[in-house]
């Protein structure tokens, strides 16, 4: 597992409920002849996924002229089918880490309250240690010292080095101080984290846009990357959660969290769909190791898997 690698067995296993909604299906309705039923069945199965309005009424849509011109015969017919359709919506993204041809690549994680934030960050560290890259991790979450007391057992435990400032103090300050760190070093990759906020709170999203400009200043296209962390099991909240700070923030990838457990597993056709920005990455655990790349055959597949 990791960054760097899909675990098929793993995959599996984190979409066990959504497989339940979806999959499931391959004992039940979709096993029988095709029908308006059925198709309203599949709907409502697509919605329970959280694949979302858009793409369910796009897919039904189809599914319901296809059925009425004859064109599927078979369970397994619809089941392709609906496999097809999904994977189709999520071809054609780059979804590979964007890293700095030379000298450090800067992460910033930014999301709302609670979205995992911190624990992907630590996944993250992780996994580029495990490859043997140098990593710094910023504290810029100043308002709670819990916050910087939690990164600090991270970096602990993950034995990378901590950039923090003052309890309260200013987070550009302290990644002002990473960033130049991370040069001084000559370290691989700087991860920064963020306070949790909602993109009504101004002043907070203004800071983001400064944390920003001090990376920039320090380090040649820095931040290279910005990951939105949302929670799954948020579903259709998340996505307008997401709607709203990419419009305050350059988000250049979601890192998607909590799918592990979640009967939600579709929330990554819907990301794709409303917001066109890629996922990169999901977490499917609380341990460091519990990161996997977001490979979108594997995931319908076993979305779909009896
Ligand atoms: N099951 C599961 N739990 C997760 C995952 N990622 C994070 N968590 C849990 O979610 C909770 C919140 O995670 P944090 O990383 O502290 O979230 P945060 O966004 O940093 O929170 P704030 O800094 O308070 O905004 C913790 O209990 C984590 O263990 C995941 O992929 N799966
Ligand atoms: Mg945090």
């Amino acid at each position: 597992m990791g960054l760097f690698a899909t675990t098929a067995g793993a995959i599996r296993r984190v979409l066990a409920r959504t497989r339940e909604v979806m999959g499931g299906s391959l004992g039940g309705p979709l096993s029988g002849p095709l029908s308006a039923e059925v198709i309203d069945e599949i709907e409502g199965r697509l919605m329970r996924a959280d694949v979302g309005p858009g793409a369910t009424t796009a897919i039904i849509d189809e599914l319901r002229a296809s059925h009425r011109a004859g064109r599927f015969t078979g369970a397994g017919d619809t089941i392709e089918f609906l496999k097809q359709r999904l994977k189709q919506r999520l071809q054609a993204v780059d979804r590979s880490l964007l890293m700095a041809p030379d000298g450090p690549t800067v992460i910033l994680m930014v999301g709302v309250n609670g979205s995992g934030k911190t624990t992907s960050l630590a996944k993250m560290a992780a996994s580029f240690r495990s490859r043997g890259q140098s990593v710094i991790i910023a504290a810029a979450d100043t308002y709670r010292a819990a916050a910087v007391s939690q990164l600090e057992i991270w970096a602990d435990r993950l034995d990378v080095d901590i950039v923090k400032g003052a309890a309260g103090g200013d987070p550009a300050a302290v990644v002002f101080d990473a960033v130049t760190a991370a040069r001084a070093r000559g370290i691989d990759v700087l991860l920064i984290d963020t306070a949790g906020r909602l993109h009504t709170q101004r002043n907070l999203m203004r800071q983001l846009t400064k944390i920003r400009g001090v990376a920039a200043k320090k380090i040649a296209g820095a931040p290279h990357e910005v990951l939105l962390v949302l929670d799954a099991t948020a579903g259709q909240n998340a996505i307008r959660q997401a709607e709203q700070f990419k419009a305050a923030v350059d988000v250049t990838g979601i890192f998607l969290a909590k799918l592990d457990g979640t009967a939600k597993g579709g929330i990554v056709v819907a990301i794709q769909d409303v917001l066109g920005i890629p996922v990169k990455l999901i977490g499917v655990g609380e341990t460091p190791d519990d990161v996997e790349t977001f490979e979108p055959d594997a995931f319908i597949e076993a979305m779909f898997e009896p």
